[in-house]
């Protein structure tokens, strides 16, 4: 079965469970530090995740509050409060820690071992990588990667097809040649639109959404129950989801697709 020659991975939600325990309380720190009553809770951080970037997400938020700033500070308080906040992200990644998702270093190691290109296809900030995979990975994480796309890369963020564009530029590759691996709606529809197959492992916030043309979707990459269309059976379980498994669901997916 043929495996992908690259696998491109998101980072918040897919990498690790970033968004909720990470960004929105790195969120809150800032407007506490700069004296603004706003407060995201679980709840209203999930709903606000349908804008993707930190800073279009804070513009979002505040243009619809009834103390909003006036409207030429909006973007100048965004901007400052979200560099404070990704300051604290940081901070808080280096006090409190938030670990991998189970699977996710398996499969990378994988990667490595039979040769698979990784890359990085990421709304987020390069420092806010550089601040997770540095704790995971090591000060020389990015070694690891052939290419690392970011926020300020893109002049689109994700739901636009950029991010992972030039991530496949980069590689010299088209994108039925690569798999992306996603958690959110967003994320899925920015590489599909890149022609890249996508498999899901769902985060929390992203545990019931609808979710529209992966590959593959399940709740972990650690745990081959509850995977739709379902893992072929093995008789070893040396491994979560591997890259086997996902050159199976790329394959299949393309011949439905050659046959429909
Ligand atoms: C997730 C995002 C980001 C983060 C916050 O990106 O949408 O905006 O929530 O990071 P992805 P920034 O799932 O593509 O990794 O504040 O740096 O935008």
């Amino acid at each position: 079965m043929p495996i992908p020659q690259a696998v491109l991975w998101d980072v918040d939600g897919t990498l690790a469970e970033t968004e909720r325990d990470g960004h929105r309380v790195a969120f809150n720190r800032a407007f506490e530090a700069y004296g603004l009553p706003w407060r995201w809770d679980e709840a209203r951080y999930g709903e606000l995740l349908h804008v993707t970037g930190g800073r279009e997400r804070l513009l979002y938020d505040m243009h619809r509050r009834a103390n909003a700033p006036a409207e030429d500070e909006r973007e100048a308080i965004a901007r400052a409060v979200h560099a404070k906040k990704n300051a604290l992200y940081a901070e808080l990644l280096h006090t409190v820690g938030i670990p991998l998702r189970q699977g996710v270093l398996p499969l990378m190691r994988q990667c490595h071992a039979r040769g698979v290109r990784m890359g990085i296809a990421t709304t987020t900030s390069r420092a806010n990588v550089e601040a997770l995979l540095g704790m995971h990975l090591g000060a020389r994480w990015a070694d690891q990667f052939a290419v690392v796309v970011c926020g300020e890369d893109v002049q689109q963020k994700k739901p636009h097809p950029e991010v992972y564009l030039q991530a496949l530029r980069a590689l010299a590759l088209d994108g039925a040649q690569a798999v992306a691996i996603e958690d959110a709606p967003a994320g899925v529809a920015a590489a599909r639109a890149a022609g890249i197959s996508v498999v899901v492992a769902r985060s929390v916030y992203f545990a019931q959404a609808s979710i529209e043309g992966a590959v593959a979707i399940g709740a972990s990459l650690h745990d081959r129950c509850g995977w739709q269309p379902a893992p072929q059976q093995r008789t070893s379980d040396a491994y979560g989801i591997d890259l086997d498994d996902i050159g199976r669901w790329c394959a299949q997916s393309t011949t439905a697709s050659a046959l429909g």
